[in-house]
């Protein structure tokens, strides 16, 4: 039985389809400018952008809107330092037989390695924990729902406020990466999700010469 005691009228601004049209041309060029940037500047960020970025990815949907996310703002060098050390240590093991063949292949173009400087220079680390249960005093642990997909959701929504203000990030997936909850001391009830360097970019920076699919070849129409 839907319970609707609890409803509010929905704030919803309507928008002309001419409005539309023109304010999703800007949205996309905007979002097509979006890259993946792994050289920083150490020009710190203003703590309120930090803040309003974290809001907005904390704004999406989840099951049961159980919201179970944590963002972990690590701007501390030697937090900085560890998780840099840490993450290496791993980085080192998948570089040097764990990652295989094709997959160091898939990355050449890319140049990455297991060397992580961005840990260091990027002002800011977002590490991103999923709440896979919450505590309850009378009930003990309660599984969240659909996890994985809230949270990928509210980090999609996290990498777009971020470009939006100006800012860069790599999406970093340091694997396994279960040290971060240690070197951050989070609860039993959190897994590391992604690690997020955020910051300006080095002046001059060069990005890989890579390409979008064609909308042709993302889009099946029925
Ligand atoms: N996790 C490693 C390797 C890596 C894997 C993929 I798939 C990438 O798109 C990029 C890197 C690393 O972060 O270097």
């Amino acid at each position: 039985m839907r319970d609707k005691s609890a409803h509010i009228p929905l704030d919803h601004a309507s928008v002309s389809p001419i409005e539309a049209a023109e304010k999703l041309r800007a949205f996309k060029e905007q979002m097509l400018k979006r890259r993946t940037v792994r050289e920083f500047d150490t020009r710190p960020i203003d703590q309120a952008l930090l803040d309003d970025i974290i809001s907005v990815a904390g704004s999406a949907p989840s099951g049961a809107n159980k919201q179970p996310w944590t963002f972990c703002l690590v701007q501390d060098p030697s937090l900085k330092s560890q998780i840099r050390e840490a993450a290496e240590k791993e980085e080192f093991e998948n570089y040097h037989g764990r990652m295989g063949e094709r997959w160091m292949n898939d990355l050449k173009e890319f140049g990455t390695d297991h060397i992580k400087e961005f840990l260091k220079e990027a002002p800011c680390l977002i590490v991103v924990f999923k709440r896979i249960y919450e505590v309850d005093e009378a009930e003990g642990k309660q599984n969240n729902y659909y996890v994985n997909e809230s949270v990928a959701i509210a980090v999609g929504m996290l990498l777009t406020a971020i470009h939006l203000a100006g800012l860069v990030a790599v999406t970093h997936t340091p694997s396994p990466m279960n040290f971060l909850a240690k070197v951050l001391e989070r609860p039993e009830n959190e897994r590391a999700f992604l690690l997020i360097p955020v910051g300006y970019p080095k002046e001059s920076t060069l990005v890989p010469d890579i390409k979008k699919k064609p909308l042709d070849e993302i889009r099946i129409a029925y």
